[in-house]
C-alpha cells in the first residue's frame, strides 16, 4: 500500500493531483484509516504490528505528499518566470518630480527667521474692507494710494488688498499686546514694470508692547537681512513717508545683480527698495482701541519677489510669474 502511494505521488503532475491522492490514503475514508478501524479484530501482538506498520506508512506518505507539493510549486513559479522576463537592466521610466517655485522658498525662509526670533504668523483675506485697507491705517480718502491707478476695486464695495498692513488692523482689533506676528500673502496694484508685478508677496511684521523704540526695529530687520543675505550685505536705511506710520523708513539692498551702473532692476543707482518700515503711527492705535501712551511698536512691510531677484540674481520680476519651465528647472532641489 505504501509503495503504490509513493509511486501515484511521484507521477502526480499538479496539485490537484496530489490533493485527491491525500484523500484516497490518508482521509478520514481512505484507505490508512480503513486499516486501523480493522485493528480491533486483531490479537493484540498483530494489533501492535499491523498497527505501527500503518502509522509508519501513513508518515512516509505525508513525507512523500509535502516533498511533492513543495517541488511542483517550485516548477510552477520557474515557469511564471521564464514567461514573464523583466529586465532589471532597463532604464526606468522619466518621472517629473516638482519643486517649490522661487518666490515660495524665499517667502518660507523668511517667515522662518521670523519665527525663530518668536513671531507667530497672522492671516487676513486678498478681497479686502476698504477699511481696513486704507481708513483705520491712517490713508485719507484722498491719498493717491486709493486712486483707480493702483488699486483693484470690486464691484461688491470691496477691493483686492494692495499690501499686507490690513492685517495689522485685523490683528489689533482681535488680540491684546504684547503682539509680534508676520503676515505673509498675495497683494496686488495695478503696477507692470521690471520690478513691479500686479501681483506679488509681502510679508507683514508687527510688535507691539511697552517701550518698543526704532532701535528694535533695526535691530530686528538687521539680523533678518544678514541671515538671507549674509553678514555682508549692503543695507541702507532711508527716512520715508506712510501714513501709518511715523516716523517711518524704507530699507535699500545694495544691487549685487548688476553691481550698480547700468542697471535695469536698480535705475543705476546701486540700491534696490525692499521694505518700507517704521513705528505705528497712535492715530492707527486709536482706531484700533489700544492706547498710545502706554504702548508703542513698529511695523514693517516687505516685497519677498524683490528678495527673491536679489537672491538669484533676476533682474526681471516678470520671469517669476511666466511659468517658462527653462527658469523654473534652474530651482531644482534648492529648498
Ligand atoms: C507698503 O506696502 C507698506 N504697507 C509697507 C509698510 C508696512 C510700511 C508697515 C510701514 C509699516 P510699499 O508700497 O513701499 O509699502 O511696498 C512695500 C514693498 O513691497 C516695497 O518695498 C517693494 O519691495 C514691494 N513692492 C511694492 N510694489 C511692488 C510691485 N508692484 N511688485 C513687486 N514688489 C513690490
Amino acid at each position: 500500500l505504501g509503495k503504490e502511494a509513493l509511486e501515484l505521488i511521484e507521477q502526480a503532475e499538479n496539485l490537484d493531483k496530489l490533493n485527491s491522492i491525500r484523500v484516497e490514503y490518508l482521509g478520514k475514508k481512505g484507505k490508512i484509516k480503513n486499516i486501523l478501524k480493522t485493528l480491533g479484530k486483531l490479537s493484540p501482538e498483530e494489533r501492535k504490528e499491523i498497527g505501527q506498520l500503518a502509522n509508519r506508512i501513513k508518515d512516509e506518505i505525508e513525507t512523500a505528499l509535502k516533498e511533492k507539493e513543495k517541488r511542483l510549486k517550485e516548477e510552477a513559479l520557474e515557469q511564471e518566470l521564464k514567461k514573464n522576463r523583466i529586465d532589471i537592466t532597463l532604464p526606468s521610466a522619466w518621472v517629473e518630480v516638482g519643486s517649490s517655485h522661487p518666490v515660495i522658498s524665499t517667502l518660507v525662509e523668511i517667515s522662518e527667521t521670523f519665527l525663530s526670533m518668536g513671531f507667530s504668523v497672522a492671516e487676513g483675506p486678498e478681497v479686502e474692507k476698504e477699511e481696513y485697507n486704507f481708513d483705520m491705517l491712517n490713508i485719507p480718502k484722498d491719498h493717491p494710494a486709493r486712486d483707480m491707478q493702483d488699486t483693484f476695486f470690486l464691484n461688491n464695495g470691496k477691493l483686492l488688498r494692495t499690501h499686507t498692513s490690513p492685517v495689522q488692523i485685523r490683528t489689533m482689533l482681535t488680540r491684546k499686546p504684547p503682539i509680534a506676528v508676520i503676515a505673509p500673502g498675495r497683494v496686488y496694484r495695478k503696477d507692470a514694470d521690471p520690478t513691479h508685478s500686479p501681483m506679488f508677496h509681502q510679508i507683514e511684521g508687527l510688535l507691539v508692547d511697552r517701550d518698543v523704540t526704532f532701535r528694535d526695529l533695526k535691530g530686528i530687520l538687521k539680523i533678518f537681512l544678514e541671515s538671507v543675505f549674509g553678514k555682508d550685505v549692503g543695507i541702507r536705511f532711508r527716512p520715508s513717508y506712510f501714513p501709518f506710520t511715523e516716523p517711518s523708513a524704507e530699507v535699500d539692498i545694495s544691487c549685487t545683480v548688476c553691481g550698480g551702473k547700468g542697471c535695469r532692476v536698480c535705475k543705476g543707482t546701486g540700491w534696490l527698495e525692499i521694505l518700507g518700515c517704521g513705528m505705528v503711527d497712535p492715530n492707527v492705535f486709536e482706531a484700533v482701541g489700544i492706547n498710545p501712551e502706554e504702548y508703542t511698536g513698529f511695523a514693517f512691510g516687505l516685497g519677498v519677489e524683490r528678495i527673491a531677484m536679489l537672491k538669484y540674481r533676476i533682474n526681471d520680476i516678470r520671469i517669476l510669474f511666466e511659468n517658462d519651465m527653462r527658469f523654473n528647472h534652474q530651482f531644482k532641489g534648492i529648498r
